[in-house]
């Protein structure tokens, strides 16, 4: 909880932050939020990765000290894991085997870590990071603010999905009035796209199919698309989102294969749909709109499997709607 994190701040002084394997803004924004935090506490702190940090999020004051590594090459205190459901989320050899501070808003989240901060009230683990910095009384400097507004942009769409609440936007609030400037985050997470993403998205967008319903779109990015376009690691984020901006759309499924016969899931619903269930099912996780897991086996066949699973979660809540509208 919150205040064992305080005073192991307080106890301790060399610091490892770490988030998921391709970093969102959330993992990057709240790990680089930390990361001043704890500096301008008197700390020794830095942030580390296994894979490369999205462009979107490169220009993030601190973005480019961060260090990519496959194993924990250095002494710590204390490593904190941001975002993560489990310990080896960030692919990072003997995290497993540090005193790990797991940091996570996520309600399916393990309670892996030495100490353990969980808040699923929580918009974005940004808005954590600034209840911490008011905990422990830090001041939230223009570096924070930044990196905490990007995170909160981030995971809640703009501010527009279900987990933006009063408190999210009175955080936002705080961070604009220390110096976050909202329309040049949102232009660098936006509009920084590589050309390459632009190609990507024309072949996955290509894909894109509907049930018989019309309710349930899915589409796919197969290696040969990867390939074929400039797109870099993390280009594909967001795709799945691009379907639910048809009114009739009410949950999208995007595989994204990862090897032969391996595939990402990315599952993205409106309203009462809950997809975190059906990812549940697969050994993944995430929110009720959006969630994500890792399947295998016969593309046609995981993808008709999956897609009948969404129809039904849909099918059960626009019953239950016309139950009520009955009742
Ligand atoms: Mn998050």
């Amino acid at each position: 909880m919150l205040s064992q994190v305080v005073e192991l701040i307080e106890n301790k002084q060399f610091f490892g932050i770490t988030t998921h394997v391709r970093p969102d803004g959330d993992g990057v924004g709240s790990s680089l939020g930390l990361c001043w935090l704890l500096r301008s506490l008197g700390k020794s702190a830095e942030v580390i990765v296994s894979s490369n940090v999205p462009v979107s999020y490169q220009k993030l004051p601190g973005a480019d000290e961060i260090r990519l590594v496959s194993e924990i090459d250095r002494e710590y205190d204390a490593v904190f894991v941001i975002e993560c459901s489990d310990v080896l989320r960030p692919e990072i050899i003997n995290l497993d085997k540090q005193f790990t501070v797991n940091i996570d808003h996520h309600a399916t989240c393990e309670h892996f870590g030495t100490v353990n901060w969980i808040d699923s009230t929580a918009s974005a683990v940004g808005e954590m990071i600034y209840n911490l910095c008011k905990a422990i009384g830090g001041r939230v400097t223009k570096e924070i603010a930044d990196c905490v507004y990007c995170a909160l942009v981030a995971d809640t769409g703009s501010f527009h999905y279900p987990n933006t609440t009063d408190r999210t936007l009175k955080v936002a609030s705080e961070l604009v009035k220390v110096g976050a400037k909202p329309a040049e985050i949102s232009e660098m997470i936006y509009n920084n796209y590589s050309w390459g993403r632009i190609e990507l998205m024309r072949e996955v967008l290509n894909t894109v199919r509907r049930d018989d319903s019309g309710k349930v779109a899915f589409l796919r990015q197969t290696l040969a698309m990867k390939r074929l376009s400039s797109a870099l690691e993390g280009d594909n984020a967001n795709f799945v989102n691009i379907p639910l901006m048809s009114a009739e759309c009410e949950a999208v499924i995007f595989m994204r294969e990862v090897e032969d016969e391996i595939y990402r899931v990315s599952l993205r619903s409106k309203g009462k749909i809950n997809v975190a269930k059906i990812a549940e099912q697969y050994g993944g996780g995430g929110h009720k709109n959006a969630a994500g897991c890792c399947v295998k086996g016969d593309w046609d066949e995981v993808e008709l499997e999956l897609v009948s699973e969404v129809v039904k979660a849909v099918k059960k809540v626009h019953e239950e709607e016309l139950e009520l509208s009955f009742a």
